[in-house]
């Protein structure tokens, strides 16, 4: 009988995020965590990223990709529904329940990321641009419009549909990229939502896993 695969992602060797658990490979590992599903961890700089044994992993150069056997991928939401397919827990069993769940890891990835993404790329690339002021107010309320759009519709619910889902886990993550910028807080329920996210133990492991890549110390039981 041969032994189970387990499965290796690659992750920053010294995120730029200092351990805060921003970076992409948070939400594969959450989603391994959810499962119970054992992952080993390869470490890349951001100068081997852009070589060829990388790219032919992943062809932006980036993080996180995922092997198992003869299998290789890329784009953290690919692997997030790889695993969340193969394993119960994170996708529901109805099968209408199921497309929906699917629905909102779209709308996490396609829909409220972007605008997220755009206030970092202001910040980290434009902010000695002289008109970087001037937008900046433009950037937040992009953001505001999806936040209160997703606001509306979770309203008092502890999860976007029903139960926790695949679909939660992206839009927790997804949220709490925001988390520097203070403008969570003019949610509270999206506050609320994010922090019920993170209290769960499956998170908390994903969180000690990667912070204990920055600090080079075990993570604590
Ligand atoms: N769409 C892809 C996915 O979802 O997997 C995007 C992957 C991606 O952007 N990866 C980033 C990367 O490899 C790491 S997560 N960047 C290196 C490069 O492009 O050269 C993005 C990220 C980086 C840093 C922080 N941070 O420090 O807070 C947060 C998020």
């Amino acid at each position: 009988m041969s032994l189970p695969m387990i499965p290796t992602i690659t992750v920053f060797e010294r995120s730029p995020d200092g351990g805060k658990g921003l970076a992409r490979d948070m939400r594969v590992r959450w989603a391994f965590e959810e499962v119970g599903q054992p992952y080993e961890v390869r470490l890349v700089s951001f100068g081997a990223m852009k070589e060829p044994a990388h790219r032919a992993l992943h062809p932006f150069g980036q993080i996180p990709t995922y092997e198992e056997g003869d299998l290789a991928l890329f784009e953290s939401g690919a692997i997030v529904f790889h695993i969340a397919e193969r394993h119960a827990g994170l996708l529901p069993d109805n099968a209408n329940a199921r497309a929906r769940a699917i629905t909102w890891m779209f709308a996490a990835l396609n829909t409220v990321e972007p605008p997220i993404l755009d206030l970092q790329t202001a910040k980290f690339l434009e902010g000695d641009q002289t008109w970087y002021e001037q937008r900046l107010p433009l950037v937040k309320n992009r953001i505001r419009d999806r936040l209160g759009e997703l606001s509306d519709r979770l309203g008092d619910a502890e999860w976007l549909d029903g139960s926790f889902s695949a679909g939660d886990l992206m839009m927790v993550t997804v949220l709490l990229r925001l988390k520097p910028s203070g403008m969570l807080g003019e949610y509270p329920n999206l506050s609320a939502y994010v922090a019920q996210g993170e209290v769960r133990p499956a998170y908390k492991r994903a969180f000690d896993a990667q912070l204990a890549v920055f600090t080079g110390k075990p993570p604590t039981a």
